[in-house]
């Protein structure tokens, strides 16, 4: 049985770049009905009950709707756990210079990066993936099925995201949710991979 993650801290808390309302509804309501629907899924699947969540989200044989609801349930975790009331600002260390290298400033990285989100059709995730390429998914696909490898940064940008902040105005939503990235978690997460 999949559960709902508790957030690290209050709806609140990021409300710099995203509101208490979309916080709650975006954590309550949608990852749970994808945790709930995931739930369902295995259901009529017994016989995948005990395959590690990411291994079953790598397999292009994993019945869709594994795929969707376990996406969606992969996916919000580690949204919510990028984001910190104590983020933003530039990541320092090894991904620091990393990043630097490959794009030449985290100014023209940040630029990339926004310009994939403002430009994806539709519902979908934006990534930083361990080799520090920038790759959309649609809906909820992860990069594993995709790319063969776990995000090290994701963006939601499904309308449900921001839509009461921002309206159809997807690039202010982006622009505003640099400020609570937390760069700590990703550089972890460049050092595992
Ligand atoms: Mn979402």
């Amino acid at each position: 049985m999949y559960t709902l993650p508790k957030l690290s801290y209050a709806y609140d808390a990021l409300s710099r770049s995203i509101s208490a309302d979309i916080m709650r509804l975006h954590h309550e309501k949608h990852h749970q009905s994808y945790v709930d629907k995931l739930n369902a899924a295995l259901d009529e699947h017994p016989e995948l009950k005990d395959v590690p969540l990411e291994a079953l989200l790598s397999s292009k044989e994993t019945p869709r709707a594994i795929i969707n609801h376990g996406g969606g349930h992969y996916n919000h975790s580690l949204f919510w756990r990028w984001m910190d009331p104590n983020g933003g600002g530039e990541p320092e260390g090894e991904l620091g210079r990393r990043i630097i290298e490959k794009y030449g400033s985290f100014q023209a990285f940040v630029d990339i990066f926004s310009k994939e989100a403002a430009g994806l059709f539709g519902s979908g995730w934006v990534w930083l993936q361990p080799n520090l390429e920038v790759i959309t998914t649609r809906n909820q696909d992860t990069p594993m099925l995709s790319v063969g490898a776990e995000p090290i940064l994701g963006l939601d940008v499904w309308e449900h995201a921001y839509y009461l902040d921002y309206k159809n105005v997807r690039a202010d939503y982006v622009k505003a949710w640099w400020d609570v990235v937390d760069w700590d978690l990703v550089g972890e997460r460049l050092r595992a991979a």
